[in-house]
C-alpha cells in the first residue's frame, strides 16, 4: 500500500489499494454490502490503508438499485441531490437526465463510481454472509458465508435499510401456478405483461410507481389495496440544464444548505414558517395548490411547520389531498376507496406520475382488502371477501422487513455469544445507529436509531462512513484495538429516539417505520427524526473523545 498523505479535508490518502483479496483470509475490515454505503466505506477504508474485503449477495454493485428493477422504479429525491458529494470532480462531471432519476440511470452511476475509484476488485459478488462471531481473545470478527470464513478486526454492516423483501405468507401461495414477482427482487431480464391479467398486492411507493406502467401494458390489472396511501404528483421531466449549471456552480454551498434541512435534502424547496391554522383557509388552500400543481413531491408538506405535529393542522393537508383524489378519479366510489384515512406523512409520502388517473382506465380494477384480507391464493386466483379474482401473474409490492430484517437474518454473535436477534428481541437498540452494545468493532451504516430512511440516504451514508473511518483512524493513532458502545449510552439514545418520535404524529399509524407491516415484529419507531441535530450529536461525541463508547487496547 502506498504511504499515507493527507487530502484537504484531512483524510489519509493512499494512492491505490495494492492487494489481492484472494491471497488471505485475514483482513482489517470486512464490509457486508456493495450498495452506496459499502462502496464509499471501501473507498474511505482504502484511503486509511486498510486491507478490505466486501461481501455482496448480488451479482454486481448497487444494492437497492441492483434489486429494485420493477417498472417505474425511480428515486423520490431529486437527481442533483441524490448522489455522492465526497468527490467534487465526480459531482461536476456526472450528468443526470431527469429531475428524478430512474433506476437504470442510478445503477449506471453506481457502476461508474465503482470503476472510477477502482473498487470492483475488492468485492466478492454472489456471496451471502450467513454468520459472524466475535472472537474476544483476538478482537477479530469471524465472518462466514456458505463456503468460506474470513477474519477481520472491523466489520461494517452496509446491508441497507430496505433489503429484506417481505412476501406475506398467504395461505395457498405455493399452489399459485403463474409467475410471482416481488418489486424488491425484480427479474433482471424484465417482465412482459402484454396479454396478461395481473394482480398487484400493495400500494406503497413501489406499487404506486409500478401500477401505472403495468396498467398500460397488461390486459387487466387488479390492485389489491389494504391501506390507501397519499401520493403527490412528482412533476418529473427532463432536468433543467440552467438549474443544473446553477447547482454545479456552487455545489459545496448547495450541499451544505441541504445538510441543514431535517431530511438532509430540499434546501431549494419553498418552505413556510407558520403553523397551518395561523393562516386563513384561502391562504392555506392557495399554498397547498401551489405545492400540488407546480412544485410537486415532498415539498407538499413543507408549507407549514406543524403538519407532522398537530393533528388539526395535518387534517387540512390530508383533506386537500383527498379532494384532489376525488378530482382525479372519475368514479367517486373508487375515489373514496383510494382516499387515505390516516394522518398524511405518517406513512412515507409517495410521489407518482399518473397513479390516481390510472384508476380511470377500463382495464384497472381496485379491490379493497382493508376489512376482508386476502384469504388464500388458488392456482389461478386471489380470494378475498369470498370472491375469486382470476389472474395470470402476481406482483408483490408488499415492501420490506425494514431496518432490522437483513441484520437479524445473519447469525451475528457478539461478546459472550450474545446473538443480535436476542439483543433486539424487543426492538432494535443501538447507540447513534452506529453500534450495538455487546458487539465490539461492528458498525452499522444508517442503522436503526439514525436518521437514515427519513433523509436523503446518500447524505446519511456519507456522514456515517466518515464517522466510522475517522473513528478507526483515531483508534489506530491512539493504540486502541477495540471500540464498543456502552449499555448506558445506548439506553439513553434509544430513549431519546423514542422521545423525539413521540413529539410527532409518526407513531400514529401502521407504518414500516414502526415495523407494523411485518406480522409479529415488535412495534418500535426505528429511525431518528432530524438530521442536523444528529450530526451535532455525533460531532460532540467525537469532540468528547468518543463519549459513550468504550475504547480499549
Ligand atoms: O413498501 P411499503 P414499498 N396483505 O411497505 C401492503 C422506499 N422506496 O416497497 O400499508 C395486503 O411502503 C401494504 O399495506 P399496509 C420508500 O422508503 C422508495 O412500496 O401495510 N397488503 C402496503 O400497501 C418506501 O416507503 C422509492 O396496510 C399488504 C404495501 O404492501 C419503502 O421503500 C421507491 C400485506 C407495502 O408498501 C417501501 O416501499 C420505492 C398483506 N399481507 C420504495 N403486507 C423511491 O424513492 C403488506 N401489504 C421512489
Amino acid at each position: 500500500m502506498a504511504e499515507a498523505e493527507h487530502d484537504t479535508a484531512g483524510h489519509d490518502i493512499a494512492d491505490t489499494a495494492e492487494y489481492d483479496i484472494a491471497d488471505t483470509s485475514e483482513y482489517d475490515m470486512v464490509i457486508v454490502g456493495a450498495g452506496f454505503a459499502g462502496l464509499y466505506m471501501l473507498h474511505r477504508a482504502h484511503k486509511l490503508g486498510l486491507r478490505v474485503l466486501v461481501f455482496e449477495a448480488g451479482g454486481d454493485v448497487g444494492g437497492t438499485w441492483y434489486w429494485n428493477r420493477y417498472p417505474g422504479a425511480r428515486c423520490d429525491v431529486e437527481s442533483m441531490e441524490y448522489s455522492y458529494q465526497f468527490d467534487d470532480d465526480l459531482q461536476q462531471e456526472w450528468q443526470w437526465s431527469e429531475r428524478y432519476s430512474a433506476q437504470p440511470e442510478i445503477l449506471r452511476y453506481v457502476n461508474h463510481v465503482a470503476d472510477r475509484f477502482g473498487l470492483r476488485g475488492y468485492i466478492q459478488f454472489d456471496t451471502r454472509v450467513s454468520a459472524a462471531t466475535f472472537d474476544e481473545a483476538t478482537n477479530r470478527w469471524v465472518i462466514s458465508t456458505d463456503h468460506q470464513s474470513v477474519r477481520a478486526q472491523w466489520m461494517v454492516m452496509a446491508t441497507g435499510c430496505l433489503s429484506s423483501a417481505n412476501t406475506p405468507a398467504f395461505p395457498g401461495i405455493e399452489s399459485f401456478a403463474g409467475p410471482m414477482y416481488h418489486t424488491g427482487k425484480w427479474p433482471h431480464e424484465g417482465v412482459d405483461f402484454t396479454g396478461k391479467r395481473v394482480g398487484v398486492i400493495g400500494t406503497g411507493s413501489s406499487g404506486i410507481q409500478a401500477i401505472p406502467i403495468i396498467a398500460a401494458q397488461c390486459t387487466d390489472l387488479i390492485v389489491f389495496q389494504r391501506t390507501a396511501n397519499y401520493s403527490i404528483p412528482a412533476h418529473n421531466g427532463q432536468l433543467d440544464r440552467d438549474y443544473e449549471q446553477q447547482v454545479k456552480a456552487s455545489y459545496t454551498e448547495f450541499r451544505a444548505a441541504n445538510s441543514l434541512m431535517p431530511g438532509a435534502f430540499g434546501s431549494k424547496m419553498p418552505r413556510g414558517d407558520k403553523p397551518a391554522l395561523a393562516v386563513d383557509d384561502e391562504t392555506r388552500k392557495h399554498d397547498f395548490e401551489y405545492r400540488w400543481n407546480e412544485v410537486g413531491g415532498f415539498a407538499f408538506l413543507g408549507g407549514f411547520v406543524d403538519l407532522l405535529i398537530d393533528p388539526n393542522a395535518n387534517e387540512t393537508a390530508a383533506q386537500f389531498a383527498r379532494d384532489r383524489i376525488h378530482d382525479l378519479v372519475h368514479d367517486q366510489a373508487v375515489a373514496d376507496l383510494l382516499s387515505p384515512k390516516q394522518v398524511i406523512g405518517c406513512k412515507r409520502l409517495c410521489l407518482d406520475t399518473g397513479y390516481f388517473e390510472t384508476f380511470n382506465r377500463d382495464n384497472v380494477h381496485l379491490v379493497d382488502i382493508s376489512s376482508a384480507p386476502i384469504e388464500r391464493l388458488t392456482t389461478r386466483a386471489v380470494v378475498t371477501g369470498g370472491t375469486e379474482y382470476e389472474v395470470d401473474c402476481l406482483v408483490f409490492a408488499t415492501g420490506f422487513d425494514a431496518m432490522t430484517g437483513t441484520l437479524m437474518s445473519i447469525d451475528i454473535r457478539g461478546r459472550d455469544g450474545l446473538g443480535i436477534s436476542d439483543a433486539w428481541s424487543a426492538g432494535p437498540r443501538t447507540y447513534l445507529g452506529l453500534q450495538v452494545a455487546g458487539f465490539p468493532n461492528m458498525f452499522t451504516i444508517s442503522g436503526p436509531g439514525s436518521p437514515s430512511v427519513l433523509t436523503n440516504m446518500i447524505v446519511s451514508i456519507e456522514q456515517h462512513v466518515n464517522f466510522i473511518a475517522d473513528c478507526i483512524a483515531h483508534l489506530r493513532e491512539h493504540g486502541h484495538a477495540r471500540i464498543e458502545a456502552t449499555e448506558q449510552a445506548q439506553d439513553a439514545w434509544v430513549e431519546h429516539v423514542n422521545m423525539i418520535a413521540d413529539l410527532t404524529l409518526y407513531p400514529t399509524c401502521n407504518s414500516w417505520y414502526l415495523g407494523a407491516n411485518v406480522p409479529g415484529k415488535t412495534r418500535v419507531f426505528m429511525p431518528l427524526l432530524g438530521f442536523p441535530p444528529y450530526v451535532d450529536k455525533c460531532n460532540e461525541v467525537v469532540a468528547n473523545g468518543y463519549e459513550g463508547f468504550a475504547l480499549s487496547a
